[in-house]
């Protein structure tokens, strides 16, 4: 228990208190290194309504200009030989330093499976994150074929990702890819689903409905989660939904992304 100052019966011994002091500056500055790596500034959005907006797309992957949700998106994979699986790599912007974004930013995008084709099975909506300290991976939930644009939303919290290989801390202090899977059918036979992804984002959590902008439907979208026992509704990571997680959503929706 905490006492109060003017309840010491004794001196303090202020040599060792300073070499304590000292000791927790250091610990503290060695912990708060500056990475030199840049942070991204959220919201970071991808329309792709005039280009692919600098994303690394295979072969089997096209920007195309109209279709999306609305205009322009990435379309894959396109018919050719090789049946690859399509994915999308995030540009520069999304990379970097994500140390501070851990438990409060959101990945967000719109799918959207135009023909299943012949389904031999289909994998859950997929993320993938690496970087020199580890590797992780988000499984969304599985579509059961052909979809309309379908909003997903990846929370950037160690407990929404499956981590492969290094560390969640090492990984995200230094993230160098960010692929969204856009083909998740595997067909019976040859390349013949067409699926595609439009609207992606790296924003903050308060950004409830993860549209890149903070507004009413964040606020609509957060208590309708907190009605549903969502636990992207638990602001305060304690396992338990309450006001003090409403409390914690505003105060974040206030202070801005
Ligand atoms: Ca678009
Ligand atoms: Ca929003
Ligand atoms: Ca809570």
């Amino acid at each position: 228990m905490l006492g109060s100052p003017l309840a010491r019966d004794r001196p303090v011994r202020l040599g060792r208190g300073r070499r304590y002091v000292r000791a927790l500056v250091a610990a503290a500055a060695a912990a708060c290194v500056p990475s030199g790596l840049a942070q991204p500034a959220l919201p970071v959005v991808s329309g792709f309504d005039l280009s692919a907006e600098g994303w690394t797309i295979p072969a089997s992957v096209e920007w195309r200009g109209a279709g999306g949700n609305p205009g322009g998106y990435l379309h894959g994979p396109i018919p050719d030989p090789h049946n690859t699986v399509a994915a999308a790599r995030a540009p520069a912007a999304y990379l970097g330093d994500w140390s501070t974004l851990d438990g409060r930013a959101l990945i967000g995008f719109d799918h959207r499976i135009f023909d299943a084709g012949t389904v031999n099975f289909i994998i859950p909506y997929k993320v993938v994150l690496s970087g020199p300290g580890g590797r992780a991976q988000w499984d969304g939930p599985t579509a059961g074929g052909a979809t309309p644009w379908t909003r997903l939303v990846a929370p950037v919290h160690a407990s929404a990702w499956a981590v492969q290989s290094g560390t969640w801390a090492g990984l995200l202090a230094n993230v160098t890819d960010l692929t969204i899977q856009i083909e998740i059918v595997d067909n019976v036979c040859c390349v013949e689903d067409q699926a595609g992804l439009d609207n992606a984002v790296l924003t903050c959590r308060a950004d409830f409905n993860a549209d890149g902008g903070l507004d009413t439907l964040d606020v609509l979208a957060f208590l309708n989660a907190f009605n549903a026992a969502d636990s992207r509704a638990d602001f305060t990571g304690d396992g338990e939904l309450d006001s003090l997680d409403f409390l914690a959503f505003l105060n974040e929706f206030n202070a801005g992304c």
